[in-house]
This record gives C-alpha cells, structure tokens and sequence, in this order.
C-alpha cells in the first residue's frame, strides 16, 4: 500500500485561510490538560444557556482577558466569569504559546489571542452549525486544539446553506482559520462514544481569539 493511503498528510488545507494541522500538538496533550486544571479549578466547566432558552449540550469555561459567555440576554465577551464575578484564570503559558506557533505556522505570524473559551463535550454533545463572529476584529484567526475522544468537525461555506464537508479531528489536531476563511459557518457532530487515556469519556476543545 501506498504511504499516502497509511499517513494522512499532516497539514491539511480546508479552504484558503484555513487549515488542518494534523498532530501539530500531539506531545503536548498532557501538560496541556494538566495546565488545563488551572483554569477549571477556579472556572468550573458549566452548561450555558442559549438566548433561545436552551442548554447547551457543550460544557464550557474561559481563560484569558475575556471569556465567550451566553445567557438569556445574548452572546458577548465578558471579563469576568458570571458564576464567580472575578475575572476568568489566567491563558496557562503552554497555552499561549501553542496557539502563537500554529497561527504562526498557518501563515498568521504575531497572534495574540486574548481570549480562550474551552468546550468540553460527553458523548452526544454537538455544537450546531455557526459563525464566529462576536470578535471586534476579523483580521485574526482562530486557533482551535482538540484533545482528547475524536470528533467529526463540520465545515460549510460563508452562507448557512451551502455544502458542508465532514472532517475527523484527533487528540493533538489543531484548526487555524483566518483572512478568507475567518466567518466560515461550522459546527461538531454529536459525539461519539469512546474511551481516552487522558480525558475518559470526554473532547475538550481550545479555541483561541483575539475578542476585544
Ligand atoms: C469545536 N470549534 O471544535 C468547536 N470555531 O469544539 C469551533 O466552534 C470553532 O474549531 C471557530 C474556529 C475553530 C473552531
Ligand atoms: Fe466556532
């Protein structure tokens, strides 16, 4: 057999401005995760609740300056955590520095990302399909990490309805989307169940702005 058909290629192009880097941080996953429980310690992961009145099937926490949050009353960017009132734990160093070498490596050289919001799904979470676009700036990408049970990331088009394309994202594949690419609607398939060594039943998802 052939290599290409054993390996996949480890830089997988999505559109222009985005990228798969397949194993980009595979050696890091577990101080990743142990720097991880500095920010659930004093930011638990917890279920927000959508402006339509769901609960979300994702569990979620920030780190960094600002934090993704969604409550009856919107989606915004908040520097404190509304379950604490302080401001959300700090961007763990190895986090930063993850998401500044593979922007840089996706051709998105001096990202400074001030935001980090954290998902975390069970099996049957999903995330439907959407648009990031509560930053204030396009111009940076994002960077997002996966860690942990494996994933089927969905990746459309600019509008709602064009096709989408179905990609398997690993324990240590990182996604970086940017210039073109930057408002691209996606989405995650509900999980599937499985069993991890480092993270059990679960698929923790990093995704690093720039927000304010
Ligand atoms: C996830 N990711 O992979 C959800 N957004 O769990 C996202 O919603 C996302 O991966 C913007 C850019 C990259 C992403
Ligand atoms: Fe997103």
């Amino acid at each position: 057999m052939m290599q290409h058909e054993l390996f996949a290629e480890p830089r997988e192009p999505l559109a222009e401005g985005a990228v798969l880097l397949r194993g980009f941080c595979a050696r890091e996953v577990e101080s990743l995760l142990r720097e991880l429980d500095s920010v659930t310690a004093p930011a638990p992961f917890r279920h927000m609740i959508t402006p339509g009145g769901y609960r979300m099937s994702v569990a979620m926490t920030n780190c960094g300056p600002l934090g993704w949050v969604s409550d009856a009353s919107g989606y915004r960017y908040s520097g404190t955590d509304p379950v604490s009132g302080a401001p959300w734990p700090a961007m763990p160093e190895g986090f930063v520095r993850l998401a500044q070498a593979a922007a840089a490596a996706a051709g998105f050289p001096a990202f400074a990302p001030d935001a980090c919001l954290v998902n975390r799904y069970e099996p049957g979470a999903k995330l439907s399909l959407h648009q990031d676009k509560d930053e204030k700036d396009f111009r940076a990408p994002i960077v997002s990490v996966s860690l942990g049970l494996p994933a089927t990331f969905l990746f459309g088009g600019q509008r709602r309805k064009d096709p989408v394309r179905r990609f398997r994202l690993v324990t240590g594949d990182v996604v970086v989307w940017g210039g073109p690419a930057r408002l691209t609607y996606h989405g995650v398939s509900p999980l599937a169940d499985g069993e991890d060594t480092l993270t059990g039943r679960y698929r923790i998802n990093l995704t690093f702005r720039k927000a304010g």
